[in-house]
């Protein structure tokens, strides 16, 4: 049976001062396109502004494939919107990693 791990973000509620336990929120599913992301076990996303529009973006790593997925942020950082996502390519080759 084929465990998969759809992409789960826990947002913080508050940035903590010094010295106290950070609190979050609930987990919550992360969707492109309408649809929970889910790109198999082990991913490791990293959120930047990838395409230097000034919005964050993820990049997400792939345990399964060492591929690593690139979702633009078409919405706001505060309500980031991913539409839909791609490989990211050196050389017209998607970019593969040692995996497993
Ligand atoms: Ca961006």
């Amino acid at each position: 049976m084929k465990t998969a791990v759809v992409l789960i973000a826990a947002l913080a509620v508050a940035v903590p001062a010094f010295g106290q336990v950070p609190r979050f929120r609930g987990p919550v599913r992360i969707e492109s396109g309408g649809t929970p992301i889910d790109l198999g076990y082990y991913t490791a996303p990293v959120m930047f502004d990838w395409n230097d529009d000034g919005k964050k973006d993820m990049v997400v790593g792939q345990f399964s494939y060492g591929q690593i997925a690139y979702f633009e942020n078409v919405g706001e950082d505060s309500a980031p919107v991913f539409a839909s996502y791609e490989y990211l390519h050196a050389d017209s080759q998607i970019i593969q990693l040692p995996y497993g």
